[in-house]
């Protein structure tokens, strides 16, 4: 049977989120340390170990069919792959940084001024959008120092908790791009991989969905059952059984991740008691 080959990063930031979101989806992979491949067990997937500099190379000339890649690296190498779908984790952003004595208020102010980056194509891309000129230093790593041994005035680098920004005494001034984690595909899958790359984004969706959503239980007493069900959204409408003693009720309903606080909060004012908040394993609605 054919077998849809997915490029994964062999270590690094990526690495770890993505092999437990395979696990996550029920797909067991074995990875030898120093291996290039391996197969999952139970599902028809083979997994390629690659730097992610790599990856979207790969993936569009099919040597991998799918790979996940920060959407950073997918836009500065600029291939030609499908994006399918943003996964999540590995989150950060692309930013101008300059040292503090720089004046830099607005985007226009980078004018004349030398950027260092790994990212030429992207923060080129951004000048022309903003109509900026100014100078790129390409640099492959450490570009953090540039300012400070004179190399630059500013540089665009990837930013997460920004504490390498503090320690080299630079300020970030400018987002450009938010990233995170994507899946990339190659342009032209067989039928067959279609079909099953469709039951991978079937399985990932369900993982996403669960890990956004929290399963909820309370009880009410019978009288305020009205007002707490209009502040429970649930997938159709919450689920009400009868307790044991007379007059109350429990209720169980699915709430969102993002309005999650404001809910229980509400369901407070409305009389529930005894609030319980349970994590989904996986959701499929
Ligand atoms: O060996 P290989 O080429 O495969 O790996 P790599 O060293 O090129 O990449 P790796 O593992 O460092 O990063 C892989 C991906 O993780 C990146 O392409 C991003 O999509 C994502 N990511 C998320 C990050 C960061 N957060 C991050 N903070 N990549 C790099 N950084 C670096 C950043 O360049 C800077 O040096 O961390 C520093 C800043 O971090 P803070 O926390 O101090 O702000
Ligand atoms: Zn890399």
């Amino acid at each position: 049977m054919e077998k849809v080959k997915i490029a994964v990063q062999k270590s690094g930031r990526l690495y770890e989120d993505s092999i437990q979101l395979l696990s996550k989806c029920g797909i067991k992979v074995k990875a030898t340390p120093g291996k290039l491949k391996a197969e999952a067990s139970n599902f028809p997937i083979e997994v390629l170990f690659l730097r992610d500099d790599d990856i979207p190379q790969y993936v569009e000339d099919g040597v991998a069919d799918i790979g996940i890649a920060g959407l950073n690296l997918i836009l500065e190498k600029n291939k030609s792959v499908e994006n399918i779908l943003a996964l999540g984790f590995s989150k950060c952003r692309l930013s101008i940084a300059t040292p503090k004595d720089v004046i830099m208020n607005i985007p226009k102010d980078l004018d004349g001024k030398r950027i260092a980056t790994s990212y030429r194509n992207i923060v080129q891309k951004y000048l022309d959008e903003q109509n900026i000129n100014a100078e790129i230093h390409e640099l492959s790593g450490s570009v953090e120092i540039a300012p400070s041994i004179g190399l630059a005035d500013a540089i665009c680098d990837l930013v997460s908790t920004g504490s390498t920004l503090l320690t080299n005494g630079l300020i970030e001034r400018f987002t450009i791009l938010n990233s995170e984690a994507y899946l990339i595909g190659n342009r032209n899958i067989s039928f067959d991989k279609q079909k099953i790359i469709e039951r991978l984004l079937f399985r990932i969706n369900a993982v996403q969905t669960a890990e956004n959503n929290k399963y909820i239980l309370m009880n009410a007493p019978n009288d305020k059952l009205d007002a707490i069900i209009e502040v429970l959204p649930g997938i159709k409408s919450p689920t009400v059984l009868p307790l044991a003693i007379e007059g109350w009720s429990s209720l169980h309903s699915v709430i969102n991740e993002n309005d999650f606080w404001n809910i229980i909060e509400r369901l407070k004012e409305n009389g529930a008691e005894g609030i319980l908040v349970v994590p989904i394993e996986k959701m499929i609605v």
